[in-house]
């Protein structure tokens, strides 16, 4: 594994209503990038990232799912995450550590209310977000429709990059406005052939391309006296316009793809590359204390644990971002909340459910750890003698309450431990217990949310339960 610096790192989390095509653009860029030789469908149960059971059974992303792609010279760390509300507390997680969101639209579709509501968290989190129109290529696609709802719901910083020439069956080019070149391709996607620009097409991408560049100009004083002197700027200098406008939510780029033709993947990647920042050119991390954590290879090693899994057969997987400093496998690292120190002796890249050790993260980078003995998400590991604890991810309250109770009596005992693991999984499960009712009460997001939990009871844990309203 190449060993990537700060400034060749990307964070990208995948965000969108559900069936948008995020675990499929996901698979497309493993692909392409040439980590996976087969490129899985949600169809097939053979992603990368829709990994766990309960995907399988509902064909839809139930967790969120780290994995990592390599394009150029960059490494580019995806977080899939699922697209209904019910799930929002992995999105919000994932958004929390990103660098960039990538929103998926569903060109068929437009503006959903899946989008809608998590555009409300996506905002909260004031990160740099990316437009992906996906679905180009289905006969009902309309990309012009989309992008203009885009534009009426999300402002004037929607601002397109490409546009299909030929959306529907048919679909195989996009015009790329950055570029100025027509991107090509064959019946089973991959890389495009580059091509000149149609004079038929001539004039409209002109007037957008100039209106990209005066967008990119708008974002900084110095470029925009070099646009006025010189009427347009070099690649360059559109890019660092473009990366001061996502910095500042006064650009949201647009792209357009077919995910499940692998077509436009590789040209949001290099994109990402290129424009979107990185987690060090992002804004100092706030912590508790009101201070700030610049995201610095040379500061104090400090790890924000941004979610635990719980694998039956495997013990406690905690996923971190590196928010400062580096962490080497062998590191002891003390848990700022309870004052435990903690030997890192395994560090992974995670690919869905595969795990690729390495010896050391660097500071923006996502990775993985296992069997911490005593720190949950949502905690922060740093040097000793630092006591940095960054600024906790707030969930959303409880909208539905059940009691719960184990239908084998038998089961009481170990319903409580293997609800409060399901409770370090995800904190939008919580679990309290009524001594009034003498009862367990289960409370989450929503009914599916509720019915997921009881399904994972029932088929990994073993405990069959019930639920009364
Ligand atoms: N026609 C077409 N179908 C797509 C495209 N991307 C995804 N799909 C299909 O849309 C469905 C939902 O895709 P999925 O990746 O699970 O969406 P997610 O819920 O956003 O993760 C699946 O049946 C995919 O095969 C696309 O670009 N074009
Ligand atoms: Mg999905």
């Amino acid at each position: 594994m190449k060993v990537y610096d700060d400034k060749h790192i990307k964070n990208v989390v995948l965000v969108g209503a559900s069936k948008s095509g995020k675990t499929t653009l996901a698979e497309a860029m493993l692909f392409e990038a040439g980590l996976i030789n087969r490129r899985g469908t949600v169809e097939e149960k053979n992603t990368v990232s829709d990994f766990h059971d309960i995907e399988h059974e509902r064909g839809n992303s139930v967790y969120a799912t780290t994995m990592h792609t390599e394009w150029r010279d960059y490494k580019i760390n995806i977080i899939d995450t699922p697209g209904l509300d019910d799930f929002i507390g992995d999105v919000i997680s994932s958004l929390r550590v990103a660098d960039t969101a990538v929103m998926m639209l569903n060109a068929e579709n437009g503006v959903e209310v899946g989008t809608e509501l998590i555009w409300n968290y996506v905002e909260k989190f004031q990160k740099p977000i990316i437009f992906a129109i996906n679905h180009v290529d289905h006969n009902k696609a309309d990309f012009d429709n989309t992008y203009e709802q885009a534009r009426n719901r999300f402002g004037k910083a929607v601002t397109l990059m490409q546009y299909p020439v030929n959306q529907g069956e048919g679909f195989d080019s996009i015009i790329d406005l950055l570029k100025m070149t027509l991107y090509k391709f064959s019946p089973t996607g991959g890389k495009p052939q580059k091509l000149p620009i149609p004079p038929e097409e001539q004039e409209r991408a002109n007037r957008l391309h100039n209106e990209l560049v005066e967008k990119a100009a708008e974002n900084d004083e110095k470029l925009m006296e070099l646009y006025f002197e010189k009427g347009s700027l070099d690649e360059d200098q559109l890019r660092e316009g473009l990366m001061l406008g996502m910095l500042h939510h006064d650009v949201y780029p647009v792209f357009c793809l077919s995910a499940k033709k692998d077509m436009g993947g590789g040209r949001l990647m290099g994109f990402i590359d290129n424009v979107a920042p990185s987690a060090t050119e992002l804004f100092a991390e706030k912590t508790v204390d009101g201070s700030e954590l610049p995201c610095d290879p040379k500061g104090p090693t400090t790890l924000f644990v941004f979610k635990t899994l719980i694998e039956p057969h495997l013990g406690k997987l905690s996923f971190f971002k590196v928010m400062s400093g580096e962490v080497k496998t062998g590191m002891d690292l003390v848990n700022s909340t309870t004052g435990h120190t903690e030997r890192l002796n395994q560090l992974f890249i995670m690919d869905g459910k595969n795990r690729n050790p390495v010896d050391k993260f660097t500071a923006g980078d996502i990775g993985a750890t296992l069997k911490l003995k005593d720190t949950q998400a949502n905690q922060t590991l740093c040097v000793a003698g630092k006591n940095i604890t960054i600024e906790p991810i707030h969930f959303p309250d409880a909208r539905l309450r059940v009691s719960i109770v184990a239908k084998n009596k038998a089961d009481d005992e170990k319903l409580g431990s293997v609800l409060a693991e399901i409770h370090q999984e995800d904190p939008t499960i919580n679990i309290e217990y009524s001594r009034e009712l003498k009862q367990i009460i289960l409370s989450g997001q929503g009914e599916l949310h509720l019915n997921v939990t009881k399904w994972r009871l029932n088929h990994i844990y073993h405990v069959d339960v019930e639920f009364e309203m």
